[in-house]
């Protein structure tokens, strides 16, 4: 349960980093096992990810035993490489996510997509970089007005000290205002 507000607070941590900076960011597919048929369940390690237009993949693979092929949304559920978009042998492919949407990636190699060696990752917009960096109106458009110095602008006591002593700090505070 800790771990799982830990894992929430960082990834709204990494939003605000995203929106302060509007910085795209770089993806291991599968994390440390990379892009291998039968060790990682691709659908859990995306659904861990949030994507962003920008953002890319890097999936990292023994360049004789997978393939990276984009395919479109039958081509992942059939597993069919035939209308594949893109297709990359190696060993080390990058794919930026430029469009927002539904993007699919299947290894060509025969059985390893059957065998679960197949990725669907949604890519949402880009959030805008904020506007202006400056500093808040209120510090600019005259809010702040110069400190007023007490020291200076107390008025003379008009009564004696021996007064003040018996009036009592309170009384004389009002005396002030
Ligand atoms: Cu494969």
């Amino acid at each position: 349960m800790l771990t799982l507000v830990l894992l929430l607070l960082l990834k709204g941590l990494c939003l605000c980093i995203r929106g302060a900076f509007g910085a795209s960011a770089t993806y291991n597919v599968g994390g440390d096992k990379g892009w291998v048929v039968g060790l990682v369940n691709y659908t859990e390690w995306a659904a861990n990810h949030t994507f962003y237009t920008g953002d890319s993949l890097v999936f990292l693979y023994e360049a004789e035993v997978h393939t990276v092929l984009e395919v479109g949304k039958s081509g992942y559920e059939d597993c069919s490489s035939a209308n594949a978009i893109a297709s990359y042998e190696d060993g080390k492919t990058s794919v930026v996510l430029r469009q927002a949407g539904t993007h699919y990636f299947i290894c060509g190699v025969a059985q390893h997509c059957p065998a679960g060696q197949k990725l669907q990752v949604v890519a949402l917009d880009a959030p805008a970089p904020p506007p202006n960096s400056g500093p808040p109106a209120f510090m600019t458009a005259g809010g702040l007005q110069p400190s007023t110095n007490l020291g200076t602008s107390l008025p003379s006591l008009p009564l004696p000290l021996s007064s003040l002593l018996t009036l009592g700090p309170i009384s004389y505070y009002i005396l002030l205002l």
